[in-house]
């Protein structure tokens, strides 16, 4: 192709995204959709510019509103989590694990986490899985012992086995997080063995912000890592907060340990992110939970069996459901993908012991913070489980539904839970004549 057709072919395909988001309900779990002031300031002069180091000792010129701005991102982050430390800086909540990692332990030490099919994250994988704990860092890894019917870290038996590895690092929290982690419970007993406790809140930091979750650094967890892009609305980012005895530590495993420049441009968005959230927060973290908890009930009561039904579903944005009797999750992601379903499939607990496995696995997860951001509410949760019954139950063509997604979509085109929404939520802003 010549220079100009891929101009012209990138700025279709970005066009394309665009409509398409426009006309399609949003259900991933570790996304959001930001606000316009965010997204201002994501294309603002600061991702030019380069600030290594600290505010006021940088080894750049050129830094002293970046500056600012940095503190005044900690500042609120300190404010908003009620924690001693902040660190704005890592680029995302895979860095922000690595610089944990790297800060409390050493290459060769046991961290204690959960398995992937039980809800951890790739940043916490084994070596042999080409997780960053392991292949990165150079942790073993221990698994929490887990109870599938309670979809929680088993207490009891999680107790004992703290007692006999002995790890160096406990670490609550992950990717699919129906109910709040029992870190009260199990920080203690990690402490006593020696063992530093942190908790990665990469999906639930806004539930928390939002005083709708648990709190993990009043629970006993020393160290909260995220992502600052899934229930907390922000750009694409990290962040950790700690107590005021770790943060040295916290901040040389930052810079120069894990980020060289830091995207400066994010931490800015950052700052009316963590404004936004002291302002909404509260009455935001509730909706996303009372959807969730509609959007389950919903399903089930048309036949989806969604995790949990005895314990309300869930207690965050996440639904998990065994898709099992309608096919494999991949081939429903599919189908309600053309339907204009955005949604991801899921290893279930019990998916590796059965034969399954990640392209083709027993479940499908459902997140409702983007939904809820676009102003959706209890009643919507119900229109959006016919819409997904109508695909996996009913097996209607999955054009026509996306035809009335689409329909659907229309009233509900502009951002909720921020200081003003002038712009619709997917829509595309152009600054050059290329498109
Ligand atoms: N893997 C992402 C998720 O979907 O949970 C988080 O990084």
């Amino acid at each position: 192709m010549k220079s100009e057709e891929y101009m012209k072919r990138v700025f279709d395909l970005v066009h394309q995204h665009h409509e398409w988001f426009r006309n399609s309900i949003p259900l991933i779990a570790s996304e959001n959709v930001t606000s316009p002031a965010v997204r201002e300031l994501l294309i603002c002069d600061f991702q030019h510019r380069y600030a290594e180091g600290w505010p006021g000792e940088r080894v750049y010129a050129g830094c002293k509103y970046i500056d600012q701005v940095e503190l005044l991102a900690m500042e609120l982050a300190r404010e908003l989590f009620e924690a001693e430390h902040a660190n704005v800086q890592p680029i995302s909540g895979v860095t922000a694990n690595l610089a944990t990692y790297t800060a409390l332990t050493d290459p060769g030490d046991t961290m204690m986490c959960l398995s992937i099919a039980m809800g951890g994250h790739i940043s916490m994988g084994k070596k042999k899985f080409g997780g960053t704990a392991g292949a990165v860092h150079g942790l073993e890894i221990e698994y929490f012992p887990f109870d599938e019917t309670r979809m929680n870290i088993d207490v009891e038996a999680a107790e004992e086995k703290i007692k006999q590895v002995k790890p160096k690092l406990v670490t609550f929290g992950g990717s699919v997080f129906l109910f709040p982690h029992p870190v009260k419970e199990l920080a203690p007993i990690a402490k006593d063995v020696g063992a530093h406790v942190m908790y990665d809140a990469a999906h639930v930091a806004g539930l928390i912000a939002g005083k709708h979750f648990q709190d993990p650094l009043r629970e006993g967890a020393e160290v909260m890592t995220c992502s600052t892009h899934k229930t907390l609305p922000g750009p694409q980012h990290g962040m950790i907060l700690c107590t005021k005895e770790l943060a040295d530590r916290i901040n040389r495993a930052v810079f120069p340990g894990v980020v060289s420049n830091h995207h400066l441009h994010a931490v800015a968005a950052l700052v009316v992110t963590l404004a936004e959230m002291m302002k909404f927060g509260k009455e935001y973290a509730s909706q996303i939970i009372k959807n969730a908890k509609a959007l389950g009930k919903a399903l089930y009561d048309q036949g989806i069996n969604v995790l949990c039904a005895d314990l309300g579903f869930t207690q965050s944005h996440i639904l998990l459901a065994d898709i099992t009797k309608y096919g494999d999750g991949g081939t429903i992601e599919q189908k309600l993908e053309n339907a204009n379903i955005i949604l991801n499939r899921n290893l279930l607990p019990w998916d590796p012991r059965q034969g399954r496995n990640y392209k083709h696995p027993g479940g499908i997860r459902i997140g409702t913070s983007e939904v809820t951001r676009l102003g959706m509410k209890e009643r919507e949760m119900k229109t959006i489980a016919e819409f997904i019954v109508r695909v996996v139950v009913d097996g209607e063509p999955e054009e026509r539904i996306a035809q009335e997604v689409a329909e659907f979509r229309k009233e509900y085109q502009k951002i909720c839970y921020c200081f003003e929404s002038p712009i619709e939520a997917y829509e595309y802003i152009s600054l050059s004549s290329s498109q």
